[in-house]
């Protein structure tokens, strides 16, 4: 996969040289070109931004850098090849979803626009965006650690990337529930044991308790998640099973007998 971003401050994304983003580049499976979009100015200054036009607070990226600089990261793919996919984060964006980071992770080429200020001239938009996507509800300064959020949630997802793709493809939201509880050695630590079930070798007893420690906790933490999920017979808070009341669940209890939420 080639993904170019284009920002004001590339320093900002030197996190991509790290860890799994930084191993999958070194193998070959992602391209990560830098851009900064100054050098798509034309003035002594490289003046990327100006006032918004109607008054108001904070200043308005320029179209003409932006338009010059798509336009020219967007020429340099293959001579009559594809063209890439232009998303531009915003706090205005659609909700950026492990569904979506899945449609991305079959994308061969994305484009990521990191605004600044109040934002970008809406033409440049209107014109070149493909998405315009929102990590979250709250406001950052720019578009930067989103496209960081954005790059490592897909990244993940390129085939050879995580070594052993299950635990891919058991993720949260990846079955819609939260991840279960986890524990390794030692097996007491401070009076705290690990639930005796994660170490009897019962495999069907142990994915059967971490069902049912996935659903309670997303009970608990996500209701919202729940809906359109089919819980099962004993997968779920009104199944049959012996944890149909979500409240209580001996196999995961701290000494004072709290549930491990
Ligand atoms: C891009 C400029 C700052 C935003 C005035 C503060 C994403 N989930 C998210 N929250 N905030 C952003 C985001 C913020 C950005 C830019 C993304 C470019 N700003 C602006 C509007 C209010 N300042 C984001 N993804």
């Amino acid at each position: 996969m080639r993904v170019d971003i284009i920002t004001i401050f590339p320093e900002y994304l030197s996190p991509l040289e790290l860890s799994l983003v930084g191993r999958a580049r070194n193998r070959g499976i992602l391209d990560v070109h830098l851009h900064d979009l100054r050098q798509w100015t034309s003035d002594a200054h490289r003046t990327v931004d100006d006032a918004p036009y109607g008054g108001g607070p904070g200043m308005v990226m320029r179209p003409e850098p932006w338009w010059a600089a798509l336009t020219e990261v967007s020429g340099s793919g293959p001579a009559g090849g594809r063209s890439p996919r232009i998303i531009v984060p915003t706090p205005v964006g659609r909700p950026f979803t492990q569904a979506y980071a899945d449609g991305l992770a079959g994308e061969p080429w994305l484009v990521f626009c990191c605004g600044r200020y109040e934002g970008i001239d809406a033409r440049v938009i209107d014109e070149w965006a493909d998405d315009e996507i929102s990590i979250g509800d709250y406001v950052l300064a720019g578009g930067e650690v989103a496209t960081l959020v954005m790059l490592e949630a897909v990244t993940r997802l390129l085939p050879g990337v995580v070594g052993n793709a299950e635990s891919v493809a058991d993720d949260s939201f990846a079955n819609g529930l939260l991840e279960p509880p986890v524990y390794t050695r030692p097996p007491v630590w401070r009076d705290r044991e690990v639930p005796a079930v994660l170490r009897s070798g019962d495999h069907a007893a142990i994915s059967r308790w971490r069902r049912e420690a996935a659903v309670r906790r997303t009970t608990h933490r996500r209701p919202d998640l729940l809906t359109g999920i089919d819980l099962g017979r004993d997968g779920g808070p009104h199944g049959s099973g012996p944890h149909a009341n979500p409240g209580t669940d001996p196999a995961s209890t701290d000494p004072a007998g709290r549930v491990a939420q």
